[in-house]
């Protein structure tokens, strides 16, 4: 293996008390890498056929980009804790079982209708289950926040059969990606320097561009209005 998604001994070193052998670890940590980074590149694939095919049928690419990651071995480590999970460590089936977000896909769509289709289309697909759904794009979150998150497992095909592999899909239209990139590296930053009034004029924007969002979805309807090109996707 060329590059590997960690060392069992680094991770010996930021999770002390692995009861195990190193072989047995970089055994456990392998596996993990094989199977989200194989569920993402599924999901990737995915999403590009949907993107070829709307081309395709509506010279209109809906997704603006796809950003994807494997969360970090100890930020793994550190939710499962957060979570309550004793010794996540020893108990990695259960980090496995509890945490949906090891694997993350974010599809960044023009206007909030693409994306609204997009996780329709998604969901449509026979070998894609959907395991939960927060939907911030009806309800923001008190931050601001808009996104649709939802969580569903697929299917990767291994020497030694199938692996159904949870991953959280994350949709956001361009405005809602641009306050919730911005506002997340702020928070990043200097989360001390985060005031109350900061706290507030950060929501002002997140409505700000949820009102420019609406103008131009409008507009692009205004634009399209005698084509009727999305009315059956
Ligand atoms: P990263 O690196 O983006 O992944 P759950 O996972 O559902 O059990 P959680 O973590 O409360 O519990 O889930 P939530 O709030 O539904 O989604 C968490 C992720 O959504 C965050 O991941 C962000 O990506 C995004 N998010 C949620 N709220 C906000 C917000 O107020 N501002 C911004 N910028 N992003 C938000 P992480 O864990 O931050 O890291």
């Amino acid at each position: 293996m060329a590059f590997r998604y960690y060392y069992a001994d680094r991770v010996r070193e930021m999770m002390p008390g692995y009861r195990g052998t190193d072989e047995d670890l970089q055994e456990a940590i392998d596996e993990i890498s094989l199977l989200y980074k194989s569920a993402i590149r599924e999901l990737e694939t995915k999403f590009k056929v949907l993107s070829d095919d709307f081309d395709k049928r509506h010279s209109y690419r809906p997704i603006h980009h796809v950003q994807s990651r494997l969360k970090t071995f100890q930020s793994m480590m550190e939710k499962s804790l957060r979570y309550g999970i004793e010794d996540p460590i020893n108990n990695l089936d259960v980090v496995r079982r509890e945490i949906l977000d090891i694997a993350g896909v974010r599809v960044v769509c023009n206007y909030e209708d693409d994306l609204h289709i997009m996780s329709s289309l998604l969901l449509e697909q026979e070998d894609i289950e959907l395991i939960r759904m927060k939907d911030y794009c009806s309800h923001p979150k008190e931050s601001g926040y808009r996104s649709l998150h939802m969580v569903v497992a697929l299917p990767v095909y291994l020497v030694r059969g199938k692996k159904m592999v949870p991953v959280e899909v994350q949709f956001r239209s361009i405005a809602m990606d641009t306050w919730a990139s911005l506002e997340h590296e702020l928070r990043y930053k200097n989360r001390e320097a985060i005031t109350d009034d900061i706290v507030k004029t950060l929501k002002e924007c997140a409505e700000t561009l949820h009102n420019v969002d609406e103008r131009m979805s409008k507009v692009r309807h205004e634009v399209l209005k005698d084509e009727s090109k999305y009315s059956n996707f």
